[in-house]
């Protein structure tokens, strides 16, 4: 059989990063049938494409698999498939929580003929096998022989085979830039950022959050044996097509449990399978120096931080009390002092939240060590704590916020300010953050790096900036580097200076206990000459 996995884009941004399910369930398909995989963000499709796509490539099953966010564009796809007669199978979060509204049984319109509930490592072969002989059942659950709820242990994780699968359409390098840059150092034809799990659950429950209710809360890790091969797999496939591939280790809580973790990144530096990496990890476990040593020395590079406010009667409310704002600066510095910086993740619309939190993050964010600091909305998830909360307390203005999808728009009330002052905060916090002069200041605070930290920070910013100001033209891109001009134009001036790209590779603050061979191993992690990457964004 054929079969079309596709995952849909979210029609505001280009995605930095391909699916892990999409390569996940390739690799769980059962010998005999060929996987295509198609990512709408990076090979844009509309309806009439991927009927056309389906037809011309006589696929025979569809699996589309979407966040709440994409819901309704994968809805109109998965409408689009099933008129040229081939079957949908979906799932992924949303629909977990939704199933109904995907088979049509709550009144509105059929999109799926089949959903997967929850993990499918176990119930995806089951799918294939019933597709084959044309009896798809409406829901595939995965349950064990007593029919209670069961959950991949991760023990047996299937290798990817990232030697030979195609990512043409996940290369971050522009077409014609590619032949040049193939010559430079190792490499740099082509880069891709890639997932990998280290492991899956996350016990902390935020209100906010679907992770808890959707993998549980009891952790399941990989072993260690297995993290470390497909890292090895991916660094000689950088090397053999003269590229470069970094990791975005997706476990939501990169650290949850910091024992496992150290024994990890010990694992990868002893293999020699140090990629550049970004991971997730909650700034209460960043307390430990040894882990975030070794963060530093297997490659880490960028940790993102679920701070969400600097209010913590905020982070009371939606049960992330575990938060401490007080303690924020000190973990940005600890990172920052091995060259790892931060993605910053702040909330607003919280029930705590007035006019003019944006200003007061900012505030706060202007005297921490440099990042990249998003901003959202609070956002009621079908199926969370808080989604039950607002609706019990009659607060939702859009309950069904994802089938007219907007982005950056509150789907109930603050307690505490209007919906379109919310909006208003976002805007400004987005807008100061990434204005022309922040950009600037954030370059400047790394003056005393050498250049390859400051041209990182500069680009990954440049990137992430897209995430709220919408970057998909040419014309956006072209006015976003004349507004940076200046900035610009100082990196490439001092690109030409002799020694610009060397220099003291790490800054250790007078504050904190200078780590044994700190600089030199922050040094080759960064590539051996105090080179770093960055990251572009969603
Ligand atoms: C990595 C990640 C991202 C990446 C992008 C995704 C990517 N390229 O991988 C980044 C960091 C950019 C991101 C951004 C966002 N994310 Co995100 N992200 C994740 C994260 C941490 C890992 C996803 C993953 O790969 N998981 C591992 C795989 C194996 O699990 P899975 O995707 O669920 O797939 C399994 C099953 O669901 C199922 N399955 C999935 N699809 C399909 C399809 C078929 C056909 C079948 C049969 C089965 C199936 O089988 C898989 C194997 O068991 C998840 C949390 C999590 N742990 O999953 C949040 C998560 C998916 N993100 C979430 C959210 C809310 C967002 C944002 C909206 C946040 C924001 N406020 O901006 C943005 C939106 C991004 C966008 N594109 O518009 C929510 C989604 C909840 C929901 N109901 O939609 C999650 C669950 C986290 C949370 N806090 O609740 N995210
Ligand atoms: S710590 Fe992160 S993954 Fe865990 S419940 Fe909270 S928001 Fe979700």
């Amino acid at each position: 059989m054929k079969i079309l996995l596709y995952n849909p884009d979210n029609g505001v941004t280009r995605n930095f990063m391909p699916h892990l399910w999409m390569f996940l369930l390739q690799a769980l398909t059962p010998p005999g049938h060929e996987v295509l995989l198609v990512d709408g963000n990076a090979q844009p499709m509309d309806e009439a494409g991927i009927a056309q796509f389906v037809r011309d490539n006589n696929i025979e099953l569809v699996g589309i698999g979407a966040m709440t966010r994409m819901i309704a564009k994968a809805y109109r796809m998965a409408d689009a498939v099933r008129a040229t007669g081939v079957p949908v199978v979906m799932g992924g979060p949303h629909v977990t929580e939704m199933a109904d509204e995907a088979l049509g049984r709550d009144g509105g319109p059929r999109h799926a003929d089949a959903v997967a509930l929850g993990e499918a490592d176990a119930t995806w072969p089951q799918i294939i096998n019933d597709a084959v002989h044309h009896q798809l059942k409406d829901v595939y659950a995965p349950v064990d022989a007593f029919g209670q709820e069961s959950k991949p242990s991760l023990k047996e994780y299937p290798v990817i085979p990232w030697q030979s699968i195609d990512l043409k359409q996940f290369n971050l390098v522009p077409k014609a830039a590619k032949a040049m840059l193939q010559k430079i150092g190792e490499g740099w034809g082509t880069f891709r950022l890639i997932p990998v799990e280290s492991g899956r659950g996350c016990p902390y429950g935020c209100e906010f959050c679907t992770v808890t209710g959707f993998f549980g809360d009891s952790i399941r890790f990989r072993t260690n044996e297995s993290v470390v091969n497909e890292l090895l797999l991916l660094k000689a496939r950088a090397r053999s097509e003269k590229g470069q591939m970094a990791v975005f280790f997706i476990d939501d809580n990169f650290a949850i449990n910091i024992k496992r973790t150290k024994s990890l990144l010990r694992d990868i530096i002893a293999a020699g399978a140090q990629v550049h990496w970004v991971a997730q990890i909650s700034a209460n476990l960043l307390r430990d120096e040894e882990l975030v040593d070794l963060i530093a020395d297997s490659g880490g590079k960028w940790i993102f931080i679920g701070m969400e406010s600097i209010d913590p009667a905020n982070l009371k409310d939606v049960n992330k009390g575990f938060n401490k704002p007080g303690e924020y600066a000190a973990v940005l510095e600890r990172l920052a002092a091995r060259n790892v910086y931060a993605i910053t993740s702040f909330i607003f619309g919280m029930d705590n939240d007035t006019v003019g939190v944006a200003e007061r993050t900012l505030g706060q964010v202007r005297t921490w060590a440099p990042g990249l600091p998003i901003f959202g909305l609070l956002t009621p998830l079908p199926a969370t704590p808080l989604y039950k909360r607002l609706e019990k307390a009659g607060r939702l203005t859009r309950p069904k916020h994802w089938q007219e999808f907007i982005p950056f728009a509150m789907a109930h009330t603050p307690l505490k300010m209007t919906i379109e002052e919310a909006h208003a905060e976002v805007n400004r916090g987005w807008a100061e953050a990434y204005s022309p002069e922040a950009m600037a200041a954030a370059v400047e605070s790394l003056n005393d790096q050498p250049l390859g930290y400051r041209v990182n920070i500069f680009l990954a910013r440049l990137c992430f900036r897209g995430i709220y100001f919408p970057m998909l033209g040419k014309m956006a891109w072209v006015k976003v580097i004349a507004q940076n001009r200046r900035t610009i134009f100082k990196l490439v001036r001092e690109g030409f200076k002799a020694g610009a790209w060397r220099g003291a590779p790490a800054r250790i603050p007078a504050t904190l206990v200078p780590r044994s061979g700190a600089g030199e191993s922050a040094a080759q992690a960064a590539g051996g000459d105090g080179r770093a990457i960055a990251f572009p964004a969603d």
